[in-house]
């Protein structure tokens, strides 16, 4: 006899048993991100971990845990460190401390535009960094997009380097950041990304610095309206995966997963320049107000003793160079 509701269950059964929906894996893989479910990165990672799937015929698979389910960045590098956790999606700007060749891309006004920072991250020198992680006991496997940083504020807006001083700014738990905002005349102060919603809101901050998709998805245009382009910094996202976990698979499986990954590159490429604009758009439509900054010399000048300070080693102005002199 016909029953809508049997009928339902058993069409869902024959979805998943034909591969419409997302199945478990012999082994899936654990993925953090600090990021919601929709997010470009996460939804990179999902597609990833769903080519993983299918080219080793259901070995492996990859499941993420968005929204920062397993802690802040901070703590998923030290989980992942210990193969507490198999892989995360997390932002260059946190390794800084830990893997000095990440400074290196992480510098305020390195890259000349989204097309250079590509380049370079796609060729041998992101490759040398994402190496550079083995030894802190981290596989880096891919570098994902973060379009550019900017300046958001609550009370002011900015225009001029003046504009900064003595407000106080999040950042990321990097002392480059730090010297960065302090920098350009700002109190620095370092919190965890799932704080900072609440430090605008009860005035523990004055203002943060991200890119669009960030600023839109955490909500932050609610409470910081102005959104000042200083586009200070193109610190990519990495792909990262635990030495202890990466050092018990097979070579073959090795391989795929760093394969999976690479190609999911693009992927996120896409997802992210659809993602940039729509997220502008509703931030704005929620009352943000774009200052554009016309002369950002001052505030490039201004970077002089962050470049003294932090690419201090001749292996860091090296790799510092080579990614100015990259065409
Ligand atoms: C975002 C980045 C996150 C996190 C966050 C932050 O742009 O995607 O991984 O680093 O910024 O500011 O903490």
């Amino acid at each position: 006899m016909f029953h809508p509701l049997r009928q339902g269950l058993l069409a869902a059964a024959v979805a998943v048993s034909l591969g419409f929906a997302q199945t478990a894996s012999a082994r899936d893989f654990r993925s953090a991100d600090v990021h919601p479910t929709d997010y470009p990165t996460v939804e990179a990672v999902r597609a990833m971990g769903k080519a993983l799937k299918e080219q080793s015929k259901d070995k492996l698979g990859v499941k993420v845990f968005a929204s920062g389910a397993l802690g802040a960045e901070r703590d998923t590098i030290e989980q992942l460190k210990i193969g507490g956790l198999d892989m995360m999606r997390i932002n260059a700007a946190p390794l800084n401390n830990i893997v000095p060749e990440t400074i290196a891309v992480s510098m305020p006004f390195v890259f000349r535009s989204i097309d250079h920072m590509r380049r370079v991250l796609d060729g041998p020198i992101g490759d040398e960094v994402l190496a550079a992680m083995a030894e802190q006991g981290m596989v880096g496997l891919a570098f994902y997009d973060s379009g550019a940083r900017s300046i958001y504020t609550v009370k002011r807006p900015i225009k001029t380097l003046a504009d900064v001083k003595g407000l106080k700014i999040r950042v990321q738990q990097s002392d480059l950041f730090v010297a960065m905002m302090e920098a350009l005349g700002a109190n620095a102060t370092p919190m965890p990304y799932g704080e900072v919603y609440t430090g605008l809101k009860t005035g523990i901050v004055d203002g943060a610095e991200n890119n669009w998709p960030s600023y839109e998805s955490s909500r932050h245009f609610e409470a910081a309206k102005y959104y000042n382009t200083t586009e200070h910094s193109m610190v990519p996202e990495v792909l990262v995966f635990s030495k202890k976990i990466w050092d018990t698979l097979s070579k073959e499986d090795q391989a795929l997963i760093r394969k999976t990954a690479k190609e999911s590159v693009a992927t996120m490429r896409k997802l992210w320049d659809e993602r940039e604009a729509k997220s502008r758009k509703i931030a704005e439509a929620g009352g943000a107000q774009v200052v554009v900054i016309a002369d950002k010399k001052p505030f490039v000048d201004a970077m002089a003793p962050v470049y003294a300070k932090f690419a201090s080693t001749p292996k860091l102005r090296d790799l510092v160079k080579r990614i100015q002199d990259a065409k």
